[in-house]
């Protein structure tokens, strides 16, 4: 007896021994991601990735689980966008994945950086298609769908495979990248020393991209040429960080600049030079157009068509992505580089002295400007009840302006479109919206990305329509007890609460949602903070107090059914019908 004892006890010490001296996938995929600096996980857990999200909790990594992939997936792009480092969002097989792709693909589409990391099933039995647990090609289906996608088979590939992945998402034009981990290879083993080999920690992930000196005195020569410079800010130019150089340019050049949605606040919306509030004004009638970071898609009208006028103009543009030049129009001084390096190089070109822009175009846009602004101002402090946007949009105005470091997040169609136009930022990268898509159900996985990527207070303005599609994550916001304030504008439906069914019959019509819906109840399922609004005055109160208090709060804002217009502000979209009888 006592002999076997000792023999068993010589067993565990030999095998806890060798325990020490191998590692596995699980350890191996935690390491190689805290190596980067990678320290917050996006998930939703499930066979395979469940004791991976355990044990990279106990690793220290956060882990912040939510209740639908596509939100989790649109959390790690917002943080990708936030901070220049690839947001992570792990996912299960098949469904989970496919739930996450369609946020790596909206990643991709506005140059996030972002993986997308899905556990999947047993190699030879999808490739055979015999009928695996949630089996699906999935390296295949995500190829198409994102900037690169990788698989790793092998323990000893994981440090490689988890580099390749960042730099692939950070370098060049950022984008989603998907990698495939089999549930084989978290389970692989191998020594832990070699283990540790393999790990690569990837050294200047997005190395500065100069562009060429001839390419910046091209783009200062056709800039000096201008009688009527315009300076486009996109969301590229937010996401360089390069704040201070890209003041001092747009300040130097004494342009009107125009921000993209996105790029509100990187230089203050009040700001003088701000062409905000004269948007068709300078599309229209400026003849050089310099775009910083930003593409002439169709949210510029492709730069071409009536919004840019009859006059002849010439572009410059500034992208890292030497395709992006001459997409929709021809690009007189195309400069390509990122923005940092080519914002600096033209400041230095510029030299001491720069002309201010004619005296004329400048009077003729801030003209423009006041005058429309001086038009909104007694529409935005208008306290009818029912509200109506302008109203309710006036009050939240109102609240940024007092808490200039809060994050805007904002989705939904007159609820978007007038937010956009209304609500000034004052500082980069605190506006985050529908993107390049004008996708909706980006709402509350940006807010809870936002709220743990930065720790400020979110302020989510929600169309009612646009709320549903991730709704439920108001759950995840208060199991994490974030400081975000949803206020749903509530008009009883998308677009408007007022359509009927023309058939009489009892359906309503496919636009219309539950009359007076209490959407604050919703928060209050959960232990946050609920509050119903009917006025302007109550919805600034109810919101402060929300700022103030950082508690996870949803304030359902009575709006005006009838007060919206089809599709917000791009209407024109809308194909219409030949046979519409009037
Ligand atoms: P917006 O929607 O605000 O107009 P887009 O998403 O259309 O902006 O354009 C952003 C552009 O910025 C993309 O073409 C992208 O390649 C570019 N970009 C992103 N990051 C950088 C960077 N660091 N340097 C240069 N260009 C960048
Ligand atoms: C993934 C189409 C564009 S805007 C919108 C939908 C459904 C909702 C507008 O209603 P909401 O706003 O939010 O109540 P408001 O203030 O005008 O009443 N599916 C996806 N993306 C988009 N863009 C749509 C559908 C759409
Ligand atoms: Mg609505």
């Amino acid at each position: 007896m006592a002999d076997a004892a000792v023999k068993e006890k010589s067993v565990d010490a030999n095998s806890a021994e060798a325990e020490r001296e191998l590692t596995d996938g699980f350890h191996l995929i935690i390491d190689a991601l805290k190596l980067n600096g990678i320290t917050t996980i996006y998930d939703v857990p499930g066979i395979p990735v469940s004791d991976f999200l355990r044990m990279a909790q106990a690793e220290g990594v956060r882990v912040i689980s939510f209740r639908h992939e596509q939100n989790a997936g649109n959390a790690a792009a917002i943080a990708g966008f936030l901070t220049k480092k690839p947001g992570v969002c792990v996912t299960v097989s098949a469904p989970g994945f496919l739930n996450g792709l369609t946020a790596l693909a909206n990643a991709t589409t506005n140059c996030f950086p972002m993986i997308l990391i899905s556990g999947s099933s047993e190699r030879e039995i999808v490739d055979l298609q015999q009928g695996d647990y949630e089996e699906m090609d999935q390296l295949a289906i995500a190829k198409p769908l994102c900037k690169a996608a990788f698989r790793v088979l092998h323990a000893a590939d994981i440090g490689i495979g988890v580099a390749r992945a960042i730099r692939a998402a950070v370098s060049g034009r950022p984008g989603g990248v998907y990698l495939d981990l089999p549930a084989k290879l978290f389970g692989q083993v191998m020594d832990a020393e070699k283990g540790k080999k393999s790990l690569v920690k990837v050294i200047d992930a997005a190395p500065a991209q100069l562009p060429s000196q001839e390419s910046i005195r091209r783009a200062i020569d056709v800039l000096k040429s201008a009688k009527r410079p315009l300076i486009i800010l996109g969301k590229g130019a937010a996401y360089a960080q390069a704040d201070d150089a890209i003041r001092n340019f747009v300040e130097k050049s004494g342009a009107p600049f125009l921000p993209m949605s996105m790029a509100k606040g990187l230089l203050p919306d009040t700001h003088p030079q701000c062409a905000g509030a004269a948007r068709s004004t300078v599309l229209r009638d400026s003849d050089v157009v310099m775009l910083i970071g930003a593409r002439l898609n169709w949210l510029l009208s492709h730069g071409k068509g009536k919004t840019w006028g009859e006059a002849p103009k010439k572009f410059i543009q500034i992208d890292i992505e030497p395709k992006e030049m001459d997409s929709n129009v021809e690009i007189a001084a195309p400069v390509v580089g990122d923005i940092g390096s080519c914002v600096s190089a033209l400041l230095k070109e510029m030299g001491g002295n720069w002309p201010a822009p004619p005296a004329e175009w400048i009077k003729a846009v801030s003209s423009k400007r006041e005058e429309n602004i001086a038009k909104m101002a007694p529409r935005l402090m208008n306290n009818s009840v029912p509200m109506d946007f302008h109203g309710a949009l006036g009050a939240l105005r109102a609240v940024i302006k007092e808490r200039p470091d809060a994050i805007l997040v904002n989705e939904g169609a007159n609820t978007l479109d007038l937010a956009r136009g209304v609500i000034d930022m004052y500082q980069p990268r605190k506006r985050l919206d529908v993107g390049t898509w004008g996708v909706m159900g980006i709402g509350m996985g940006y807010a809870v990305g936002a709220a743990v990527e930065t720790g400020k207070p979110v302020l989510a303005v929600e169309g009612d329509s646009a709320f549903g599609f991730s709704g439920m994550e108001v759950e995840t916001i208060c199991r994490y007890n974030l400081p975000v304030c949803v206020v749903v504008f509530n008009n009883n439906g998308i677009y408007r609460g007022t359509d009927v069914n023309p058939t009489g019959g009892s359906d309503v019509a496919p636009m219309v949602f539950v009359k007076d819906a209490r959407y604050d109840k919703l928060m209050e399922a959960f232990g946050g903070f609920g509050v119903h609004v009917t006025t302007p005055d109550e919805l600034k109160r109810a919101v402060n107090a929300a700022m103030d208090s950082g508690k996870p709060t949803l304030i359902n804002a009575a709006i005006d059914p009838k007060a919206g217009s089809e599709s917000g502000r791009i209407g024109n979209l809308n194909p219409q019908s030949a046979l519409k009888k009037k």
